[in-house]
């Protein structure tokens, strides 16, 4: 069975209008205006492919077509949210694909056994409000609902998840994690050069690294530029400067398995004449081995505090999210390897770099990714790209995976 392929793409080129801002892409960040409107557009057509559409109290959407059996259903999702300055394909494309398998099993009358889900989670980046894979999470763990709900905006305070959520008309009433998925598949640009390089049409995901996000504050004293000589300086930037030449030497070193980004800093009073009082900055740190991301934390935590002592500055730090490695379903992953085998499409077995909503699912139910390729790989970039035909193999992929999971009438 094969998707309207047209159709696919000129809903993803729709949904890119929504947040598009000239020269930056697409930003339609979690929970922001943006981000209502492309949820209104979601909905939309949800009803009009006949789904029943429930909102859960984090904002997940999720569209239910019904199956011949009153049973837990295969479900496909991801999330459209973005992040700053981002692309059109980041997390969209798991959702519109999703869509249109169902329009696609609409055009042919198949109704499945099993019924069919398809959801758009809430706050995958977390580029705003922590921690990222907000909705899987709270999908996952339902017991963390209140806390996230009061999680602050990074840049303001007032804004609360939950006072967002009201404020775009998605606070709803389902309890989180109250349906309970047979399945969960997940489509998206693998974001990284690897598919490309090796010339393969799609990656079957078999896990996912480990996320370790932390928020540093190194505290010293504001002080004159021109009047403070070197000893008598409190200088949190300087402080600052010399971390993250470690951090980013210690994803360099030879055999390093892990990954490190501070990809924020800020200064206070950030004036070009004033020694630094305070540097707030992030570490992002990753990796596919669990012992090799925490011995990473451990290190860099003991150089901070180190560095932070020797020049008499004090230290905050704030553990945002701590994600270990996630394995997939190795029937799921098969069932990708084999339906991508059957479109004679070639097949890579691989890791996912990123962070994603089928890794919170993973501890939900048997759970897996199909990845297709990314143009240079660049991704969180205006400039990401994933070519048309790649766009419907992975769909077609993802429709025939949920055929043969959810069982063809
Ligand atoms: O951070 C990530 O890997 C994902 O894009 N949220
Ligand atoms: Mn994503
Ligand atoms: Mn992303």
């Amino acid at each position: 069975m094969k998707i309207n392929a047209q159709r696919l793409l000129d809903n993803l080129q729709r949904y890119a209008k929504i947040g598009e801002a000239q020269k930056t892409g697409v930003e339609r960040i979690a929970l922001s205006e943006e981000d209502r409107e492309a949820r209104d557009l979601l909905k939309q057509q949800m009803l009009e492919a006949g789904l029943e559409v429930l909102i859960d109290r984090i904002g997940n959407m999720i569209g239910i077509r019904k199956g011949l059996r009153d049973v837990p259903p295969v479900t496909m999702g991801s999330h459209l949210d973005t992040v700053y300055q981002g692309g059109c394909y980041d997390g969209a494309l798991g959702v519109l694909a999703g869509l249109e398998v169902i329009q696609s099993l609409n055009d042919a009358n198949v109704i499945t056994e099993k019924p069919i889900a398809l959801i758009n989670f809430t706050n995958e980046e977390g580029v705003r409000f922590a921690p990222d894979m907000m909705g899987s999470h709270v999908f996952a763990h339902p017991e963390l609902l209140d806390e996230i709900l009061e999680s602050p905006a990074y840049d303001n305070a007032q804004d609360t998840v939950g006072s967002r959520l009201k404020a775009i008309g998605y606070s709803g009433d389902m309890p989180c994690g109250s349906m309970e998925p047979d399945s969960f598949l997940e489509l998206h640009i693998e974001q990284g050069p690897t598919l490309e390089l090796e010339k393969t049409d799609i990656g079957a995901v078999e896990m996912v690294q480990g996320i370790y996000w932390t928020l540093y504050t190194i505290k010293g004293q504001a002080n004159h530029a021109g009047t403070t000589p070197v000893p008598y300086r409190k200088d949190a930037g300087y402080a600052a400067s010399e971390v993250m030449h470690y951090i980013g030497d210690y994803s360099r070193k030879a055999n390093s398995q892990v990954l490190t980004t501070v990809g924020t800093i800020s200064f206070e009073p950030n004036a070009i004449n004033i020694v630094p009082e305070k540097a707030g900055f992030t570490l992002d740190l990753r990796s596919v081995d669990y012992e090799a991301l925490k011995q990473g934390q451990i290190d860099i935590d003991q150089k901070i505090k180190a560095v932070v002592q020797a020049v008499g500055l004090s230290l905050e730090r704030e553990e945002m999210v701590r994600f270990a490695p996630v394995q997939f379903d190795k029937e799921v992953v098969g069932l990708v390897a084999d339906e991508a085998e059957a479109l004679g499409l070639s097949v890579k077995r691989m890791p996912s770099g990123a962070g994603h909503d089928a890794q919170m699912m993973a501890s939900v139910c048997p759970s897996a990714m199909i990845f297709v390729p990314s143009v240079e790989g660049i991704s969180h970039n205006v400039k990401e790209l994933t070519h048309p035909v790649d766009l419907e193999n992975g769909t077609n992929v993802l429709l025939n995976a949920v055929l043969r999971r959810a069982g063809e009438d």
